[in-house]
């Protein structure tokens, strides 16, 4: 059985990953592939419940490094209950965030350093990198105000400081920069008509 493609969807707030993840999962359909979609933190029921102490308000400032090691915790179990799983079986996985998130957000946002969030990503999932990552980037501007379009209460993260989001976006396109292979930046600013045209070049140019 050959091992289905794992591919991760990445961006800041409001860069549009979940209206790209419909996009992406019907476009692997269309060619006959089976789909399993899942989220970090998230994916899993004790998971869910990491990420529900991760993103509720009312948990308040955590200390970088707890929070870094609870994304690490649901990844885990995210990785070994489904991720792993899928790809033996040979479906194709489609996450929303990955380690890349970790790298941005941790690593840069909170200042810990990718070097540290690479050492736990060694420990934690050796060896597996996703085979295509999406980097929708999008200015803090932008992704701040579509956010603030949806009229929805605003989750621990999307309450951050603009300084806070602009690191986790040049967090973002530096190891966008490190690994041009892997991760593919859609200017994700641009018209949703524009953003599923850069999209599906990608697709075709990295999957057929
Ligand atoms: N996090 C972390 O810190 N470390 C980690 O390791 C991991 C995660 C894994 C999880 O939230 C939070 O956890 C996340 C990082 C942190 N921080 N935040 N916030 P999440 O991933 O569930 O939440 P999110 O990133 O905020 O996702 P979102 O709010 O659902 O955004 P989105 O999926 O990228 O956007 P969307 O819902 O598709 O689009 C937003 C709105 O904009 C919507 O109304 C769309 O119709 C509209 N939209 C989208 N694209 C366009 C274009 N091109 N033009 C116009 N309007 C558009």
């Amino acid at each position: 059985m050959k091992r289905g493609r794992f591919i991760t969807l990445e961006g800041g707030e409001g860069a549009g990953k979940t209206t790209a993840a419909a996009l992406i999962e019907r476009w692997l359909l269309e060619r006959g592939r089976t789909v399993v979609r899942s989220r970090e933190p998230g994916g899993t029921p004790a998971a869910e419940k990491i990420r529900h102490l991760l993103l509720d308000p009312e948990t308040g400032e955590l200390d970088p490094m707890t929070e870094l090691l609870l994304m690490f915790s649901a990844r885990r179990e995210n990785l070994v209950r489904m991720i792993e799983p899928a790809l033996a079986r040979g479906d194709d996985v489609l996450c929303d965030r990955f380690t890349d998130a970790s790298r941005a957000y941790q690593g840069g946002g909170r200042r810990l350093g990718i070097q540290l969030v690479n050492r736990l990503a060694a420990l934690v999932h050796p060896g597996l990198e996703p085979d295509l990552t999406l980097l929708l980037d999008v200015s803090v501007e932008t992704g701040m105000q579509r956010v603030a379009g949806r009229g929805k209460a605003a989750d621990r993260f999307e309450q951050s400081r603009t300084d806070f989001l602009e690191r986790v976006r040049a967090a973002y396109l530096t190891q966008a920069r490190l690994e041009p292979e892997r991760i593919v930046v859609i200017d994700a600013d641009r018209s949703l008509a524009e953003v599923e045209r850069q999209i599906i070049r990608a697709l075709e140019r990295c999957l057929l």
